[in-house]
């Protein structure tokens, strides 16, 4: 005789999945209320108590966790010594194991809620019977859920044999026993530390958070090393890391020397140039106002002349691949500039991932410049044209949406980020470059719905602008650049960062 193991807490459309499996031919074993429900709907049904001998123990908490039961789930069918332990002990050969476990996360949700209630309602037995159900899915099918049962009365109808079936849902049943363990520990856990620490290991203590009413840390894996290595200054903070990791990925985009500063997340002055010292003078000037107290970074071996220009000026992060020996030595006048070797030998995070109040959002990341361009005008664009377009869109790819860049000779002049409409981020752009902005580039993050930028930037004098396309309104975008004598590049990829 080959059995089915019932232990559900939540005995929704039990009956049904019951009948399928009473007409294969299975005997009925099942805990004291699943089988007093079963036996209501006029069901044959053998109590656990019956297989192991003792009646449910200490007020429940023992029903099923004993050897006659784990014995019959966990015993390889194909092995003779298992099935030789099994005949002489006369145990059940439990074939299927259907079981949903108490209500752990529904009960804590309630309000006032005791920890007596609470630990009552971690189901033990449970786990076991659907891990140990699982491991043995060669021979075993655990069934964790009721939302299953449609799945596996189709499997059942067609022979119940499908091993690649019973492997989805061991997979199924493990994932759920390990987001219940997470519930528990996460409800148990009385503070940030305890409940992160179940998950990551802290790597850096970080005095507060984005303010400091909130608390922070910095956590890898357990085995991993930091992707940076801080060679002088004050404790690193939450906004400088955040910072420092947006200005690295910001200069990553450039194969020629390129110098970013960033503040509050967003670019304020880039620039590329063979000439270390001068990408960076040329950073430094795209905004000095905003560049006081920024983060450096610089896709380059720091040299001497180049630290000498840093330390004129107030600075909270310098980052970069490595540092000359005399450079570091300039830094160490310095003792609160934080120094950072951002290491090149380590794997990225494959995806990138924020969290909502509850759950997380979790994608690629935006890896793409751009698929194909398009010159929609019929002024067309130089090379050098193209490659000044380029370099405006590598770094309006960093800037907080609505974002936009204007640029010339391979520096910043204004940068309009974060604006709720288009049109404000190209005002602020355009007013900040000013008079510089005559016969310079501009790059917007995703495209323009109106031609209203287009005019505005016409005013400024701007020779060439590159924008994603997909507006309703391309024609009259493109129709404006036309009359004025823009030269409008349209690329296919959007670029947004919210
Ligand atoms: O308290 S338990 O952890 N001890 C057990 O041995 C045990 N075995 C099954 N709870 C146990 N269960 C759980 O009981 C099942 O996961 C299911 O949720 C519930 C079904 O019990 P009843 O049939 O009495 O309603």
């Amino acid at each position: 005789m080959k059995y089915a193991l019932i232990s559900v807490w939540d005995k929704t459309d039990l009956e049904k999945l019951c009948n399928k499996i009473v007409n294969l031919g299975y005997g009925l074993i099942a805990t004291s209320s699943t089988a007093k429900y079963l036996r209501e709907y006029g069901f044959k049904v053998k109590e656990t108590s019956e297989i192991t001998g003792f009646s449910e123990l200490i007020g429940g908490r023992v029903k099923t966790l004993h050897p006659k039961i784990f014995a019959g789930i966990l015993a390889r069918r194909d092995n003779p010594k298992d099935i030789e332990d099994l005949e002489k002990e006369s145990i059940p050969v439990i074939n299927i194991v259907v079981c949903n476990l108490y209500p752990f996360q529904q009960v804590i949700k309630k309000e006032n809620v005791t920890l007596e209630e609470a630990l009552e309602n971690i189901d033990i037995g449970g786990v076991s019977l659907l891990r140990a159900a699982a491991k043995n899915f060669p021979h075993v099918l655990v069934v964790p859920s009721p939302k299953y049962y449609e799945e596996v009365i189709d499997y059942l109808e067609k022979g119940g044999d499908d091993i690649e079936f019973r492997r989805k849902m061991a997979i199924r049943a493990f994932s759920l026993t390990s987001i219940y363990d997470n519930i528990i520990s996460g409800y148990l856990a009385q503070n940030l530390e305890e409940n992160i620490a179940l998950y990551l290991t802290k790597k850096l203590d970080l005095r507060y958070g984005e303010n400091p009413q909130q608390k922070a840390g910095f956590y890898m894996l357990d085995d991993e090393d930091p992707p940076f290595i801080q060679y002088q200054g004050k404790e690193l903070s939450y906004n400088n890391l955040l910072d420092t990791d947006s200005a690295w990925n910001l200069i990553k985009e450039f194969n020629e020397p390129t110098v970013a500063i960033i503040k509050h997340n967003n670019p304020c002055g880039v620039a590329s140039d063979n000439d270390t010292l001068r990408a960076f003078i040329k950073a430094f000037e795209g905004d000095p106002v905003s560049a006081y107290g920024g983060i450096i970074a610089c896709n380059f071996e720091v040299g001497e002349d180049l630290a000498k220009e840093v330390i004129k000026h107030f600075f909270e992060v310098i980052v970069a691949p490595s540092y000359k020996e005399e450079a570091l030595k300039i830094f160490s006048q310095k003792k609160n500039l934080r120094v950072l070797r951002y290491r090149e030998d380590i794997l990225e995070n494959p995806f990138e991932i924020r969290s909502l109040r509850r759950g997380f959002l979790i994608q690629t990341f935006n890896r793409i410049l751009f698929d194909n361009h398009e010159v929609k005008t019929s002024h067309k664009p130089t090379e050098k044209d193209i490659e000044e377009l380029i370099f405006a869109l590598k770094v309006v790819k960093h800037v907080k949406s609505n974002a936009i860049v204007v640029s010339k000779e391979k520096q910043t002049l204004g940068i309009g980020a974060g604006q709720m409409n288009r049109v404000n981020s190209v005002k602020i752009a355009l007013e900040q470059a000013g008079e510089k902005a005559k016969g310079a580039y501009l790059a917007s993050d995703a495209f323009f719905p109106f031609p209203d930028s287009i005019e505005i930037a016409a005013k400024y004098g701007i020779k060439a602008i590159i924008q994603p396309g997909g507006s309703i309104r391309d024609n009259e975008v493109i129709e404006a650049a036309e009359r004025h004598g823009i030269i409008l590049v349209m690329i296919s990829s959007r670029h947004f960062r919210h």
